[in-house]
């Protein structure tokens, strides 16, 4: 099947790129669709295939009234969340993966999917998506095309990535430079369902699979994955962080980012209204979920976020732990395996107000409070345009990004790290990064609960060796000459009844004023064996009704977890073999050993 140059509506070409026109080609060949779409990214195309997926139930309309322009998709129940197991990166070597990645042998991968792709769009419509990531016409920005046979995957990808003409526009008439994602639902089976990445060729094959971060190929897999590995050949860095910016009553801004593993608070924290007791003070996001950094001339390094909307957690979001996401998907958003009401509102296990007494749950079932099942999943998700944020930042499309004054690691930790430290030095910093651990969540599939190593929340999406992306992240150092403070920071510690000792959400602010206060180099901190802390009294605890000693739990070090700690990552490094920095291990080792000097 050989493709000829498609026209948008008036008849004018809409890309003469043979490259591009070659690979569709190719790639009908294989799948043998009886009809190509380009989409173009214009509200006639939105609408038009909207309509589309109502028709065949992809997606159902909710009550236009109280949600304009809102739709509700349930996926297919075996079909919720990434698949961590069923994830691979293909390199020519399995050493160039890496021992925390699933690996595949390019060739084999491809004539393995090549025959689940032969003939899988036959009688259907292929939907060709080019699409930016990352503000047009920027450096920093990255072109994607992506084939896919799902309608909902073309409706969440225009929300998630500036689609269309646009992205035609900026690969030109002769580039080769894109990335070449193909996308197949196929019949939804686990068996037959691959994501696999070929860093090498700039290409994703995904299929079996409708859901999220295995489909959105943009995101996880481009974004982080495929821009991880051009991040280490060309210098610089693509991470799973939300990039906020705090401007303080004076208008003094501070850029922070921050890496928090998936359904740890990244969107929370990139949306925070900050408490009374802080007139005046603002956040404002740029991003959510993933930035690309590159150092700048002076030396500071910059961050874009490539996305275009948010893919959030739906469960826990309310007016009362985040107004600003309420307000952002309160139109035009996808909602994924939430609930229904009978009057075709939304609902999710931790919304404001008295549960329903009837819903509809995410399967399609009828739902009573009496049921034993959560009548959202727990991974139910939202797809919104980031123009509907009210604190979206000014310089979200900014070509050249923001610079970043601070990064803060975080994970989900019940024990031991405490609510925030600052870290002494870069390397220090990279080694907060690289020993993250986190209790895993439902943002993939497999038991929730489970404290694992997750360094730089990058565990499932990295797309190298993890030993070699560590060593980046120290030799940046060598070309950030103004590099950002680092600090640890964790929401999540208990009490010995398993509650939260720290409020969180909106009171992190405290923690944050502290982190842009340190990272201006105006505020005290106390020394100890593992970074810096706040002395007493400097976290702004006012108007905190919580009693102190629950707060000096939560800020705690106490060297004998620590030492269990600290002999934990042992295993996790000796698993990375030669190629963890001998700089890390050293790091380790030396901390163990002023811990047994002063006990
Ligand atoms: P991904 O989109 O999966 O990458 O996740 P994310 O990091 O953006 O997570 P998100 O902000 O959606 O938070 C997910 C879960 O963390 C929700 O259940 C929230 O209620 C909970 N959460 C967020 N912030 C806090 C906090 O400060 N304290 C506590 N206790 N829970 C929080
Ligand atoms: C995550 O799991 O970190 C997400 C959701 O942001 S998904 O896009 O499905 O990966
Ligand atoms: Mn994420």
């Amino acid at each position: 099947m050989s493709v000829s140059a498609p026209v948008d509506s008036a008849g004018k070409p809409l890309t003469k790129n043979e490259n591009l026109l070659k690979w569709v080609s190719e790639m009908a060949q294989l799948t043998k669709p009886e009809r190509i779409v380009w989409c173009d990214g214009s509200e006639e195309e939105k609408n038009r295939l909207t309509e589309e997926a109502v028709a065949q139930k992809i997606i159902e309309p909710l009550n236009q009234e109280k949600l304009p322009g809102c739709y509700l998709h349930r996926s297919n129940p075996n079909d919720v969340a990434r698949v961590e197991q069923l994830t691979f990166i293909c390199t020519p070597t399995k050493e160039e993966a890496g021992p925390t990645n699933n690996w595949k042998d390019p060739k084999e991968a491809y004539e393995q999917l090549g025959k689940l792709f032969d003939g899988s769009m036959k009688g259907r419509t292929m939907y060709v998506v080019p699409y930016i990531m990352g503000p047009a016409g920027s450096k920093m920005s990255k072109v994607g095309v992506e084939i896919t046979d799902s309608i909902y995957v073309v409706l969440n990808m225009r929300i998630m990535a500036r689609m269309g003409k646009v992205a035609l526009d900026m690969l030109g008439a002769t580039s080769n430079d894109f990335n070449r994602g193909l996308h197949c639902t196929l019949d939804v089976n686990p068996e037959r369902r691959f994501i696999c990445h070929f860093p090498q060729d700039n290409t994703i094959w995904s299929v079996g699979s409708g859901y999220g971060g295995n489909v959105l190929l943009g995101k996880k897999c481009l974004a982080l994955r495929v821009g991880s590995y051009l991040g280490k050949r060309e210098g610089w860095l693509a991470e799973h962080m939300l990039i906020l910016g705090v401007e303080s009553p004076e208008g003094e801004m501070t850029y922070v980012a921050a890496a928090f593993p998936s359904a740890c608070g990244k969107t929370n924290f990139a949306m925070m209204i900050p408490p009374k007791r802080f007139k005046g003070w603002k956040i404002w996001t740029v991003g959510d979920d993933i930035a690309w950094m590159r150092v700048g001339d002076d030396g500071k390094l910059y961050a874009v976020n490539p996305e275009f909307g948010y893919f959030g957690v739906a469960p826990g979001t309310s007016y009362d732990s985040n107004p600003n996401a309420m307000k952002t998907i309160s139109r035009d958003t996808i909602f994924t395996n939430v609930a229904r009401t009978p009057d075709g509102d939304v609902w999710w296990e931790g919304k404001d107000g008295a549960t329903p007494q009837e819903l509809i749950d995410w399967k399609g079932n009828a739902w009573t409070p009496a049921s034993t099942e959560k009548a959202a999943h727990p991974n139910a998700r939202f797809t919104a345009p980031a123009t509907n944020n009210p604190c979206l930042s000014k310089f979200y499309d900014d070509p050249a990004g923001v610079p970043i004054s601070a990064i803060i690691f975080g994970g989900r930790r019940a024990t031991t790290v405490p609510l925030v430290m600052q870290a002494f030095n870069w390397l220090n910093g990279v080694f907060y990064g690289a020993t993250m651990g986190s209790e895993t969540t439902a943002a993939a599939t497999g038991k929730v609960g489970v404290v694992r190593r997750d360094p730089f929340a990058m565990l499932p999406f990295c797309g190298y060796n993890m030993g070699e992306y560590f060593q980046h992240w120290l030799a940046m150092q060598s070309t950030i000459t103004n590099p950002p403070k680092v600090f640890m920071v964790n929401w999540f510690r208990k009490d010995k009844n398993g509650k939260f000792l720290w409020p969180g959400f909106g009171e992190n602010m405290r923690v944050l004023k502290w982190v842009v206060d340190r990272a201006r180099l105006r505020v005290g901190g106390q020394e100890t064996l593992f970074g810096w802390v706040p002395k007493a009294g400097d976290l702004d605890l006012s108007g905190l009704d919580i009693p102190h000693d629950q707060v000096d739990e939560a800020t705690a070090i106490d060297l004998g977890e620590w030492k269990t700690e600290l002999e934990s990552y042992d295993e996790f490094f000796k698993s990375l073999g030669d190629q963890m920095p001998r700089a890390l291990k050293l790091h380790r080792d030396l901390l163990l050993a002023r811990i047994d000097a002063v006990t």
